[in-house]
């Protein structure tokens, strides 16, 4: 019998070998290539504000056995939203109430079905065939597969010195506070198992999500794998980041998630009425 994986249509299910107890389950997994294929369903959340010229770009490279799509649009003005269900009819659009990529992400992984949850810039700046690198990364035991820029093998064609400079600084400052070894923090490409988000409990609107994630992540012990990366150029549009006002909402981040820490690590303090041995 060939041991190549059966292609199949995106979406369909087919048993990975015929079941040879007539009563088992069969397993069910989508075919990458000719010798891989992913069990779980994998969710892709794309927050996107004003990218519709950046959308073609971004679908052609997404594999086509990924589960569902989440664009979450930022009230955009142009026609994001109509261009990314020509291009993925599936697609799901999630209108976010508040504004900022953090409030985003909040609601697109909220609207997510699947059990690994892939995110993706909008800007054309990620390279969807990374997405396999990923969830080889999850279904091989991590908890969470972090891109990194500059682990080796990754890069970027889009980051100024300055902003390199700072992301680095903020990123040796949270390894040298949580204990984590990252090469990278303020980076958008990510992917999680879903059960993550108990861990990460995000709480935050604007551009420090990722490095709020990476935190958390260490924080709650989770197993953190780091993927090289390659970020290229945005396509059309600007930035909406702004580097050193996002900056200090990083550095505010992680000042707060480092005093919490040490204000969950002390001792209960009993209420002043209550006294010890006082009654017993
Ligand atoms: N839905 C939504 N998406 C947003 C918002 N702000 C940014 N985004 C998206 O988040 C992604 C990253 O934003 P960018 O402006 O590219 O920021 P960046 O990648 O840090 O900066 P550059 O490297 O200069 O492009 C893009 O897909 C944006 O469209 C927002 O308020 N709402
Ligand atoms: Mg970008």
């Amino acid at each position: 019998m060939s041991s190549f994986v059966q292609p199949a249509m995106p979406g369909s299910t087919i048993s990975s070998n015929p079941p040879t107890n007539p009563t088992s389950t069969p397993v069910h997994f989508r075919p990458v290539s000719s010798h891989l294929a992913i069990a779980p369903p994998v969710s892709v959340v794309i927050p996107a504000m004003n990218e519709a010229e950046n959308l073609p770009h971004v679908f052609a490279t997404l594999p086509p056995w990924i589960h569902e799509v989440i664009l979450v649009d930022g009230h955009s003005t142009d026609d994001t939203v109509k261009v990314a269900r020509e291009l993925w009819p599936s697609v799901t659009v999630v209108e976010q109430r508040g504004r900022g990529k953090g409030d985003a992400l909040i609601s697109g992984f909220a609207a997510c079905t699947g059990e690994i949850i892939v995110m993706v810039d909008a800007d054309g700046s990620a390279d969807g065939n990374e997405i396999v690198s990923y969830v080889s990364a999850l279904v091989s035991g991590a908890d969470f597969a972090k891109g990194s820029r500059f682990a080796n093998g990754g890069g970027t064609d889009d980051m100024t010195p300055i902003r390199k400079l700072g992301n680095w600084a903020l990123c040796a400052l949270v390894n040298a506070k949580f204990g984590a070894r990252y090469t990278d923090l303020c980076y958008g490409y990510n992917a999680f198992w879903r059960h993550c988000l108990d861990h990460i409990g995000l709480d935050c609107a604007g551009f420090e999500v990722e490095t709020l994630m990476n935190i958390r992540v260490v924080k709650a012990g989770l197993k953190v794998q780091e993927i090289p990366s390659h970020e290229h150029l945005r396509i059309h549009g600007a930035s909406n980041l702004r580097a050193v006002r996002d900056g200090l909402r990083v550095l505010k981040v992680i000042v707060r998630e480092r005093r919490s820490r040490r204000l969950r690590s002390r001792p209960a303090v009993l209420p002043a009425s209550a006294s010890l041995g006082e009654g017993s």
